[in-house]
C-alpha cells in the first residue's frame, strides 16, 4: 500500500467549512442533545420536531416546532405522514434556517412518526438551500417488529434524497453489549451519533493532527448512498482493528465497503507510526478498499487507549 493512498494532510488548514446538524424527532433530538448550542463551536445544532414537550427537553442552537396547525405540538403518534406534512409545512423555513451551509447532518430514528417522515423533507430541504445532506439514523429494536417495515420504507426514501446515509441498528448495540437495557442502550446510541458528528466536524473545521479537508470528505462520502459505522476501543492495534471490522452497527459484514473514513482520537499513544499501522489493517479489513481518509485528534488522554470510529460507505445491496 502507497502513501497515495492516504488523502490526508499536515498542513493545518482547512478552509470554512459551514456545518449545522438538525435532530429529527424524539430520538433525533435526544442524539443532538449533548453537542448543545453549537457543539463546541463547530456546528450550528437545531432540533425539529412536532413535540412541544419533548422539545422543551432539549439543547440545541435553535428550535423548531413544526406541524403545528396539524399535530398542536402534540407529536406525530407514530403516524409518518403526518411527520412529513408537518416537515412540508415547515419547509420554506427550514430552507431558509440552512441557507449558507455547506454540509448538513440530518439526524433521525426511523419506525416513528416525526423521524420517519421529517427527515427526508429536511434533507431535501437542505438540498435546496444549497448544502449536502448526510443522514445519520438509527433503526428500530428486533423487538419493535410494528415499525421495522415503515422504518425501511421511509429509509429508502431518506437514501433517496441525501447525498449519504449512515444507518445504525439501535439492534447491534443489545448484540455487542448485552448486559445494557433498552434506555441505556439507547443512551450509548445517543452518545455514539453525538460523538460522530463533533469528531466530523471537528476534523473538517479545526485543525487537527491529521486533517480531512472538506473536499475528500466528500470524495469519500460518495463513494457510497449508504454506509454504516464501526467502532472500538483498545490499546492493541490488531484488537482494536479487529474488533471494529467484524462488528458494524449495520449488516455483518462490510467487506463489500467501498470507501472508509476512519477517525482516530487517543493522547500520547498516538503516534504516527501507529496511526498509518491503523490505516494499513483497516483497509485490508475493508478488502482492500482504497478510498480510504483518515483524520485524527488529540483527546488529551493520558492512558494508551486509542478510540476508532469509521464510516464505512457502499452497502446499497443490503436496503434493495
Ligand atoms: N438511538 C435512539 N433511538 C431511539 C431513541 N428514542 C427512540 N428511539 C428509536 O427511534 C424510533 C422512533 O422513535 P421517536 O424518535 O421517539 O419517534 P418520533 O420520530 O419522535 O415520532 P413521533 O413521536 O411518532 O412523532 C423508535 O422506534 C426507537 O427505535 C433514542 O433516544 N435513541
Ligand atoms: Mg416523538
Amino acid at each position: 500500500m502507497s502513501d497515495s493512498n492516504f488523502l490526508h494532510r499536515l498542513d493545518g488548514g482547512t478552509g470554512n467549512v459551514r456545518i449545522a446538524v438538525v435532530g429529527c424527532g424524539g430520538a433525533g433530538c435526544n442524539a443532538i442533545g449533548s453537542l448543545g448550542i453549537n457543539a463546541g463551536g463547530v456546528a450550528r445544532t437545531i432540533a425539529v420536531n412536532t413535540d412541544a414537550a419533548h422539545l422543551l427537553t432539549v439543547q440545541a442552537g435553535k428550535k423548531l416546532l413544526i406541524g403545528r396547525n396539524i399535530t398542536a405540538g402534540r407529536g406525530a403518534g407514530g403516524n409518518a405522514e403526518t411527520g412529513r406534512s408537518a416537515a412540508e409545512e415547515a419547509r420554506k423555513t427550514v430552507r431558509e434556517e440552512l441557507s449558507g451551509t455547506d454540509m448538513v447532518f440530518v439526524i433521525a430514528g426511523m419506525g416513528g412518526g416525526t423521524g420517519s417522515g421529517a427527515s427526508s423533507v429536511i434533507a431535501s430541504a437542505a438540498r435546496e438551500a444549497g448544502a449536502m445532506p448526510i443522514s445519520i439514523v438509527t433503526m428500530p429494536f428486533s423487538f419493535e417488529r410494528g415499525r421495522r417495515e415503515r422504518a425501511k420504507d421511509y429509509l429508502r426514501e431518506l437514501v433517496h434524497v441525501s447525498e449519504s446515509t449512515v444507518i445504525l441498528e439501535n439492534q447491534k448495540i443489545i448484540e455487542l453489549y448485552p448486559e445494557q437495557n433498552v434506555y441505556s442502550a439507547f443512551g450509548l446510541m445517543n452518545t455514539l451519533i453525538s460523538d460522530l458528528v463533533l469528531n466530523l466536524s471537528s476534523t473538517l473545521v479545526k485543525p487537527s493532527l491529521i486533517n480531512v479537508s472538506y473536499g475528500d470528505f466528500r470524495s469519500v462520502m460518495r463513494t457510497g448512498k449508504t454506509s454504516t459505522l464501526i467502532f472500538n476501543e483498545n490499546s492493541d492495534i490488531d484488537v482494536l482493528v479487529r474488533g471494529a471490522v467484524t462488528k458494524p452497527f449495520f449488516q455483518n459484514t462490510i467487506k463489500a465497503a467501498k470507501g472508509a473514513l476512519i477517525h482516530v482520537s487517543g493522547g500520547s499513544a498516538m503516534t504516527l507510526g501507529r496511526m498509518h499501522r491503523i490505516i494499513a489493517e483497516a483497509q485490508e479489513a475493508l478488502g482492500g478498499c482504497s478510498n480510504v481518509i483518515l483524520g485524527a485528534r488529540d483527546d488529551g488522554r493520558k492512558n494508551d487507549i486509542l478510540s476508532l470510529t469509521a464510516v464505512v460507505t457502499g452497502l446499497e445491496q443490503a436496503i434493495s
